[in-house]
């Protein structure tokens, strides 16, 4: 069926959906390792792609094809290629655009692995990055140089909250031909489209909001045009970081849901956000959803809503948040964000912590903050849960 001219929500049902031959209604689980050819010229027609037979799941998988059409049509781009994780997604992106003796710019505060892998791993075979606030154009045009090939932006960012403008990015990134890739990890395609902005490539860590249950990890890059997916695609096969079909259904499932879980989440976010700014214990918030946010203004314009997470620091800084984190319980500690469940983490000490400690406080990562994702319980509950740990601390 083609649902190109279908809402958002009837492309979350019936997108990447194909007939099989018993007419499932949902997408039958192709779990092999390998496809049978017809005979000796159809396998050798398969491999010179000019058949579209399957050949081998970590090139491709019919499971797995379903979830790639279905998010590429969610964000408006080309194609999907999904990936065992989101650090799949990341190392398959850098992989595939930059070589020795490229530069990168990204967001400083971004997924502490997505940095820690650049400035660690990928610095021994050459390729160099500077790591800087991307709200500020200013700052992303003086550090433009003649070898500078990408444009990393994390919006909003893991943990800071702080919101990039996506287009002025763009118009930046093309004055200069730079690559411009977006991580939508935060948003999900229901809150933010970057192809829409004129972004070039956008990835997920598909293990949050996209599958949403917290019980799988995965991930998916979509680009806007053939030419940046026939690059992409070799280095996720050759990486050998494809997602598996059972995963692949997994999410297929999980996506059913998500404009119904992340309105709930969303509205129970904001009204915590506004329970935790009235807090006398609690020093700020970080709330794209919240008038003090420093962009309340381009978050409403660029996202369709301010999401479920939160970013708070607690008068007392970190012992005062320790005790918080330590108390909760329906609210469970724990890393990852974006499914049904309500998380509360410490970047500094968890997420965050193989980050260079000078780097990361000059992104914004205090050691006092703490990071909440909002589940979909009973908003009181989750109130009642936190009032019980605050009195605590
Ligand atoms: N990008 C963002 C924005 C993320 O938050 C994560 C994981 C990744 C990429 C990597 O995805 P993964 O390989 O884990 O699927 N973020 C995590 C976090 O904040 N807590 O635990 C994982």
């Amino acid at each position: 069926m083609d649902t190109r001219d279908k809402g958002f929500d009837s492309k979350l049902i019936h997108a990447g959906m194909f007939d099989d031959q018993f007419g499932s209604a949902t997408v039958p689980i192709y779990q092999t390792s390998t496809f049978r050819f017809k005979n000796a010229d159809h396998g050798a027609a398969c491999f010179a792609g000019d058949s579209e037979g399957y050949i081998y799941t970590r090139l491709n998988n019919p499971t797995i094809d379903s979830l790639e059409k279905l998010i590429a049509e969610l964000e408006n781009g080309y194609r999907g290629i999904a990936t065992s994780s989101g650090m799949g997604a990341v190392n398959t992106i850098y992989g595939a655009f930059l070589k020795q003796g490229d530069h990168m710019i990204s967001t400083d505060a971004v997924y502490g692995p997505s940095r820690v892998v650049m400035e660690k791993h990928y610095s021994k075979f050459g390729v160099e990055s500077t790591y800087l606030d991307t709200t500020k154009p200013d700052l992303v045009r003086k550090a433009i140089k003649p070898n500078t090939r990408m444009l990393y932006i994390e919006t909003p960012a893991n943990p800071t909250m702080s919101v990039t403008n996506l287009k002025e990015m763009v118009a930046i990134a093309r004055e200069h031909n730079l690559i411009t890739v977006a991580d939508n990890t935060f948003c999900s395609p229901y809150l933010q489209k970057p192809l829409d902005f004129g972004v070039d490539v956008v990835f997920h860590s598909i293990t949050k909001f996209l599958n949403g249950h917290a019980d799988i990890v995965g991930g998916i890059i979509v680009s806007k045009n053939k030419e940046l997916d026939s690059q992409l695609r070799p280095m996720m096969v050759n990486l050998g970081c494809n997602m598996d079909p059972h995963q692949a259904y997994m999410v297929i499932r999980g996506l059913k849901t998500l404009s119904l879980r992340m309105d709930r989440s969303q509205e129970n976010a904001m009204t915590i956000a506004r329970f935790l700014e009235e807090h006398p214990k609690v020093d700020w918030v970080k709330y794209p959803g919240l008038e003090s946010h420093p962009q309340f203004d381009l978050a409403k314009k660029q996202m369709n809503g301010p999401g479920a997470m939160i970013s708070f620091e607690l008068r007392g800084g970190l012992p005062a948040g320790k005790t918080l984190m330590n108390e909760v319980k329906l609210c469970m500690l724990a890393v990852s964000l974006g499914g049904v469940e309500s998380l509360i983490q410490h970047p500094a000490s968890m997420t965050h912590s193989k980050m260079d400690k000078e780097a990361r406080e000059k992104s914004g990562i205090t050691d006092g903050l703490v990071r909440f994702s909002v589940g979909i319980e009973n908003v009181e509950d989750i109130i009642d849960d936190l009032t019980q740990a605050f009195d605590k601390v």
